[in-house]
C-alpha cells in the first residue's frame, strides 16, 4: 500500500459524504510535469464541446486507453490505485479518463446531475460500484466554476436523467428538494488536491466567469465485479489494471517534454 494513499478516516468520510478531497495528493513537482505537458499538448483536434443551457462550452479530451504518457502515469499511479480500491473494496479497473477545460470567460457551466446517470443508461452497468478522481490542474475556485457537490447524495440512488443543453442532468424537481435538505458544498482546490467522488453523488459546477482557466483531469474507475455484461458502452469492460510506481509521472513527464520541446510529438 502506498503511503500516500487514503487513510481509513478519509475513507470513512467518503462512505458517508460521497466524496473526499484529499489536499496536496500529487506534489508540486508532480503537478508542474502535468501542468506543462497538459497546457503545451493539449489535442483540441480530438477533443470536443459540452454545450451548456446558455450555449457556453467546455471542452473535453477524453481515453479509454492507457499509452505510456504522463496522463496514465496519474492514473496508473500506487497511490491512485490503491486509493481507489480502498473506496470501491474491489479490484478496481480503468474505465477512462479525461481532461476538462473551462477556459477564461467561456467556459460553461454543468447541470446537477450523477456520473451514474450516463453510465448506468450507456454502459451496460449494473451496480454503482463506481467513481471518480478529480485532479486540480489549476487552482479551481468558485470564480473560475469549482465542482459543487450535495453531500451525502449518493445516498438517495440514481435518479433519472434528461438532456438539457448538450448534456445531461438529473431530474430538477428531486433536485430542488435534495438541495433542500442537504448542504451544498464547493471543491475549491489547490493544483494536485484531488476530489474523489462516488458515481452517485449529485455534482454540477457554473461557467467559468474568471479570467482564470480551470483544468482538471478526471480519472475514472470501475470495480472489477461490475464488468459491464456487454460491450455495447462507451466505456470499455474490465482489463487488469497495471500498477506504476509515483515515481513513473516524473520520469514519463520528462521524457514527454523532451519529446514535444524536440518537435518529436
Ligand atoms: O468539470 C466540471 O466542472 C464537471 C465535470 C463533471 O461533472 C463530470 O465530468 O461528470
Amino acid at each position: 500500500m502506498s503511503d500516500h494513499s487514503l487513510t481509513a478516516a478519509q475513507v470513512a468520510d467518503f462512505k458517508r459524504d460521497g466524496y473526499v478531497v484529499a489536499r496536496s495528493f500529487f506534489d508540486q513537482e508532480q503537478m508542474d510535469h502535468l501542468h506543462r505537458i497538459a497546457k503545451a499538448g493539449f489535442d483540441i483536434e480530438n477533443s470536443y464541446a459540452a454545450i451548456d443551457p446558455e450555449g457556453k462550452s467546455s471542452r473535453l479530451l477524453l481515453r479509454n486507453d492507457l499509452p505510456e504518457d504522463i496522463y496514465s502515469a496519474f492514473v496508473r499511479s500506487e497511490r491512485m490505485v490503491d486509493s481507489v480500491e480502498l473506496l470501491l473494496g474491489d479490484e478496481a479497473y480503468h474505465f477512462h479518463h479525461k481532461l476538462m477545460l473551462k477556459e477564461p470567460r467561456v467556459g460553461g457551466a454543468w447541470p446537477w446531475h450523477q456520473d451514474y446517470g450516463y453510465w448506468y443508461d450507456k454502459n451496460s452497468c449494473l451496480f454503482p460500484t463506481m467513481l471518480s478522481a478529480m485532479i486540480a490542474v489549476d487552482k479551481a475556485s468558485i470564480d473560475n466554476g469549482c465542482l459543487q457537490v450535495l453531500k451525502g447524495s449518493h445516498l438517495c440512488g440514481r435518479l433519472d436523467h434528461f438532456p438539457t443543453g448538450g448534456q445531461l442532468g438529473a431530474d430538477p424537481e428531486r433536485v430542488d428538494h435534495l438541495k433542500d435538505r442537504l448542504e451544498l458544498v464547493n471543491l475549491e482546490l489547490d493544483p494536485g488536491d484531488t476530489a474523489f467522488f462516488d458515481c452517485n453523488l449529485l455534482h454540477a459546477s457554473q461557467a467559468n466567469t474568471s479570467e482564470r482557466a480551470r483544468w482538471t483531469l478526471i480519472c475514472c474507475f470501475n470495480a472489477k465485479s461490475n464488468d459491464p455484461f456487454d460491450d455495447r458502452g462507451e466505456h470499455p469492460g474490465y482489463s487488469y489494471l497495471e500498477r506504476w510506481p509515483d515515481s513513473r509521472i516524473a520520469e514519463l513527464g520528462t521524457t514527454q517534454w523532451s519529446a514535444m520541446a524536440g518537435g518529436n510529438v
